[in-house]
């Protein structure tokens, strides 16, 4: 071809490509491109870390000397290959627990590491710990407790103001990006004996204003939601969409199974983040190192949150050395090897689609690539489905995954899988409701030819970017 013939072949493909069907409309609440990016971590690492490490307890109260913290050996970049190795993409911190101690020096605050002997009062576990995630790959979030046992101004309207120019100390740009940031709803008695009004639009206006591609986790998001327990459980029926109308985060938030699965149709994105610890309590604690969660426990965790459309946020408490435990490292590394060996091999793969579908662009066949951005879609106006999947010879699995392509928001609300058997028959393997970004259906283990995913109801035309078959030999 000369480049006139080029030039020609360009613009017929970029016309027939016009002309070509046009994706489905958005429906209803839809994600930002920062939640998309967001629930696309999957897996992210929580660090609770503080004065509680070293006394021991859940809460402190805030009485606490600030020479309490004095970690022998701090090695961020050891937390942060740990989580990279494990295979999480982000690292959460607790900068300041409801005992108010700040891992960093706030200027707002004379319960710091400043205050402490701790590296001469020079240390400040943020910086070192953005580094670290710079360095190793991870993204950086901060928990940051509203509830302040230790702050004089707790109770009074003054508080709000300070605690806005605490979130500025560490979101205005000294450690970089920060990809969420998370406030915890308990909102308990400060040293006044008082409880605060908080002043939530002006503290989330605060982390939009200074880092406005950050999630916000609350009870009630804006940004994320919590799924309504800490044993790392999310709803086998979960929406991203949430009514949060009337709600606020703590006392005020909406009943636990709704936070678990989310309203149908809701006004408002906010996914359900899944945080649950890898030992009994939230802190590390010598007494708790032979309670560290097996890998079994972890593998139906990831199954339960990450397999049920929701982030899953791991708390792996740092020691007073400030370093992970072994224990819990070595448990990571085999839950690390326990998941690559049942998601190594995807047993779709070389298989043929076939479906129903809105045109070229959106054929069945995109379910089988991992590019999240092709995908199979329907017509406008058609709310049930069928693909089938002609495996590339008898394949045996026992986990199917499903994912929508949720910029388009959220619209499966029931179906079904059959699998096509060595005796010649259709058999239902699964019936379930939501697929959301991700889910992994457990069934029992099967051997077929060709799997049949029917979707039966959807809210608006459904779309689906990937089908996948795995087997998890370790597990029933
Ligand atoms: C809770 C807190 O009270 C716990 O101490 C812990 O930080 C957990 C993640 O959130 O609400």
């Amino acid at each position: 071809m000369n480049r006139r013939q080029l030039i020609a072949a360009a613009l017929l493909l970029g016309l027939a490509a016009a002309c070509g069907p046009k994706a489905p409309a958005p429906f209803g609440a839809c994600p930002t491109p920062a939640q998309v990016a967001w629930q696309q971590m999957e897996m992210n690492m929580f660090f609770h870390f503080g004065p509680n490490t070293f006394t021991g307890a859940e809460w402190g109260d805030g009485t606490e000397t600030e020479d309490i913290f004095h970690p022998t050996d701090l090695d961020c970049r050891q937390w942060t290959a740990t989580a990279r190795a494990a295979g999480f993409q982000g690292a959460i911190i607790t900068a300041k627990h409801h005992d108010g101690f700040c891992l960093w020096p706030s200027p707002e605050s004379r319960h710091t590491v400043a205050q402490s002997q701790w590296r001469d009062g020079q240390g400040d576990v943020l910086r070192e710990l953005s580094d670290a995630c710079a360095a190793d790959g991870l993204k950086f979030g901060v928990y940051i407790s509203p509830w302040d046992r230790n702050d004089p101004r707790y109770g009074s309207p003054a508080y709000n103001g300070a605690f806005v120019r605490t979130l500025e100390s560490v979101l205005g740009g000294q450690y970089g990006p920060v990809f969420e940031q998370w406030f915890d709803g308990a909102c308990g008695e400060g040293p006044t004996g008082k409880r605060q009004e908080y002043d939530w639009p002006m503290f989330n206006g605060t982390v939009h204003r200074l880092q406005p591609q950050a999630v916000i986790f609350s009870d009630v998001g804006p940004g994320c939601r919590w799924v309504g327990n800490e044993s790392g459980r999310a709803g086998r029926t979960n929406w991203s969409t949430l009514d949060v109308a009337g709600f606020a985060p703590g006392a005020g938030s909406p009943p636990t199974q709704v936070l678990n699965e989310g309203t149908p149709g809701g006004a408002h994105w906010a996914a359900a983040e899944t945080d649950v610890s890898i030992r009994p309590g939230w802190f590390w604690r010598a007494s708790e190192t032979d309670r560290v969660k097996s890998v079994d426990q972890l593998m139906k965790i990831y199954y339960e949150s990450v397999g049920r459309n929701s982030l899953l946020l791991l708390n792996v408490p740092p020691d007073t050395r400030g370093r992970i435990d072994p224990v819990d490292s070595l448990r990571l590394m085999e839950f690390k090897a326990a998941l690559d060996a049942v998601f190594a091999e995807d047993l779709a793969a070389g298989a043929t689609a076939a479906g129903s579908s809105r045109g070229r662009g959106f054929a069945p066949a995109n379910v089988l690539d991992s590019d999240y951005d092709r995908y199979w879609a329907v017509s406008d106006g058609e709310t049930t489905a069928t693909l089938t999947l002609e495996l590339a010879g008898p394949k045996t699995f026992n986990r199917v995954m499903l994912q929508e392509y949720i910029p388009l928001g959220q619209r499966i609300s029931a179906f079904h899988v059959e699998a096509f058997t060595a005796d010649g028959q259709w058999q239902e393997i699964a019936r379930e409701t939501t697929v959301g970004y991700k889910r992994i259906v457990l069934t029992d283990t099967v051997t077929a030819t060709a799997v049949r995913l029917v979707i039966d109801e959807a809210l608006a035309c459904p779309t689906l970017t990937r089908v996948a078959l795995y087997n998890d030999k370790g597990r029933d």
